[in-house]
Parts: structure tokens; sequence; C-alpha cells
């Protein structure tokens, strides 16, 4: 999926600068009571029901529509002003004044997270009447037509000493309990995995080699070519083969079209699951892959997951050590791969693999492809 960089962003808001001249050219007699726009918040998007506005008071009103709690900031010329959190099905109005320009309206919720993940849209404020046609998802269609491709790609290599995590108890379970409330149905799978679940404090020893190249292209066009070697514990050796990203959406679990850089997720942040600490990763992706034990096919459709994050656990015992570790160094590689859908589980423990690279490095591969 593609990012919106800083500089996609300020090329955005010239655009719309031009656009409000234009718009603003129709000037009408200004009315002394605040102008109404509607937000509805949902996963992920901002739909407001006009993409512009006659400047002065402006009140929002603002519904969660989402199933998980969400926020509303405006900001732009001189303004940044926020509402408290607001739950799933509840509203909340906001009333600013404001000047013409060019305003991002955002969900500021899990710094930023939800911003990433595509709660953000402009809103035109114009001299006089607004002019812009109104109804849902204006704004949010004339925002993607705006988008900037960019390429961005990563070769990761694993180093440093490599470890396998077998299944055990999370170290944070009163941190993630009040997060577990918002996910629904996954609920109970969760609260099983707080008892016995992969990010555990039970770690052992491991050896092996993962180097890989993602490609951050689009929702559709992104991929990945990797190969991963390593010994678990009971001697097996076991070969991953990347064949391809996964793009399929779960709910609070998207895939950002396959391969993602620079996300900050996990824990606080409702963004895939509480039961990681807060982090801040280089990449991630997700992939279905060849696995080999022992030089036999295990299978062609593992479930990969793979982050380039900041660390996590500490030196000597790798314990987890933070339940925010974002400001961490970004440099431990996580490589989780599980049975493909309806496969039995690995004869490994807890059915799953998962090993990490505690001190990798990345850089931009050759050729910038
Ligand atoms: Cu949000």
């Amino acid at each position: 999926m593609d990012r919106k960089s800083h500089g996609i962003r300020a090329g955005t808001v010239v655009a719309l600068g031009v656009l409000g001249v234009v718009v603003g050219a129709a000037a009408r007699p200004h009315l002394d009571v605040a102008a109404q726009v509607s937000v509805k918040l949902s996963e992920w998007n901002v739909a407001l029901s006009q993409a512009s506005v006659a400047a002065g008071p402006v009140t929002f009103v603002i519904t969660n529509a989402g199933s998980i709690p969400h926020g509303f900031e405006v900001e732009g010329q001189g303004i940044e002003q926020e509402i408290e959190t607001i739950q799933p099905g509840a509203s909340d109005t906001l009333t600013l004044t404001l000047k013409t320009g060019s305003y991002h309206v955002y969900c500021p919720v899990g710094e930023d997270s939800h911003k990433k993940l595509g709660m953000d849209t402009h809103l035109k404020v114009v001299s006089g009447s607004s002019q812009a046609p109104s109804g849902y998802g204006a704004s949010e269609m004339g925002e993607s037509h705006m988008k900037a491709e960019r390429v961005q790609a990563i070769r990761v290599t694993g180093g440093g000493p490599v470890i396998q995590i077998l299944p055990g108890p999370f170290p944070f379970p009163d941190s993630a309990a009040p997060i577990l409330a918002a996910f629904g149905d996954e609920r109970e799978g969760l609260e099983s995995q707080v008892k016995n679940g992969p990010y555990s404090n039970n770690v052992v020893m491991s050896s092996g080699t993962f180097t890989f190249t993602a490609w951050d292209k689009g929702a559709v066009r992104d991929s990945v070519a990797g190969v991963a070697e390593f010994a678990t514990q009971d001697g097996a050796r076991w070969k991953l083969v990347m064949d391809r990203v996964q793009t399929k959406d779960v709910p609070h679990h998207p895939r950002f079209g396959g391969v993602i850089m620079g996300l900050y997720y996990h824990g606080v942040t409702q963004v895939h699951t509480p039961l990681v600490p807060t982090i801040n990763s280089a990449v991630a992706l997700w992939a279905f892959g060849h696995l080999y034990k022992n030089d036999v096919l295990v299978t062609d459709k593992a479930m990969v997951h793979v982050m380039l994050l900041s660390r996590t656990r500490r030196d000597g015992d790798f314990a987890l050590t933070c339940w925010d570790c974002s400001k961490n160094k970004i440099e431990e590689l996580q490589l989780q791969i599980l049975p493909g859908l309806g496969e039995p589980k690995f004869d490994a423990p807890g059915g799953f693999l998962f090993v990490n690279w505690e001190k990798s490095s990345s850089r931009q591969p050759a050729g910038g492809m």
C-alpha cells in the first residue's frame, strides 16, 4: 500500500489550494451561523459530508461508525484541535473558526497508526459558500485521485543472535486486557494466547540465515522475494522460500496490500494483535511461502508474517522488556510461519515457527526497484 509520505502530502495541499481559489471565486454573502460538516469515522476511513466549506465558524458533527474507538483532529493554517476519543456508535461535535485554506482531518489514535491506515483526508475552506457537491465519500474520492505513486523497496538481512520463541504466557496481560475488549469475535482466541501464545519469554537459541527484498508498490502490486534457513531446538532444519504477498484484509489485521513500510502499531494502537508490545516497524509483510523440513516439502501454502521492528527483547535472556518498544532501535527481524488454511499444525511446539534475528539491518536495494 502506498504510504503517504510527507512529500506527497505537501503536493496534495498545493493542488487543493489551487482548486480552492477557483471554487472561492463564486463568493456569496457570509452567514453568521456555523456551517455544519458531518464526519463519519470507520476502519480505515474518514468520510466528510462535503469536500469544502465556507470560511467562518464550522461545526463538525462526528460519528464513530466503526467497531473500535477513534478520534478526530483538524490541522492546518495554524490550527491543531482534536476531540476526546469516541467509542463505536457514539458521536461528538467540534466547533472551530476556520479561515480559507486546506486542512488535514484525520484520526490521531495510535500515534498516527490509524492515519497511516487511511483515516486521513482534507477539507477545503473557501471564501463565501461552499460550491462543492456534498454527500459522504466525495472527499475521499478526490483524495484517492491525487495519491501519487511511489515505489519503495527494502532489502533486509538477518543478523545477530538467532532465537526461537516457544509458546508461553504473554508478559504484559494487564496492559493488553483493556484493548482486547475492542477485538470483538477475536477476543476469545486472543485471551487463550495470553496464557499460551507466540509472544512469550520462553526462548531457546537457534541458528540460521534470512534475507529478503520487499517492494511496496500499491494495493495489488506489492511483492516479496526471500529465503530463510534455520535450525530449531529439536535439531530439525527448516527452509522457507517466500512466494507472493497476501493482500486480503482481515478485521483489525489489514494486509496493506502485502507490504507496508514505516508503520507504528500493535499493543495500544488497536491495529493487529495487542499481544505484541507497541512497536515501530521499518517493514512488515504478509506472504505465502514454500516450507521444507529436512529437505522434504511440508507445504506450498505456509502463512508467513515478517517484521523488521524496534527491538522488543533484551540481550542475554531475550525476555520481552517493554510494553511500548517503539523508541528502541529498529534491528529485530521477526519471522512467523503458520500452516496454510485448513492444513495440519506443524510438528513444532505450539504448531508454529517463530524465529527472531536480533541484530538485523536493512538498506535500499541497488537500482531502486
Ligand atoms: Cu481511528
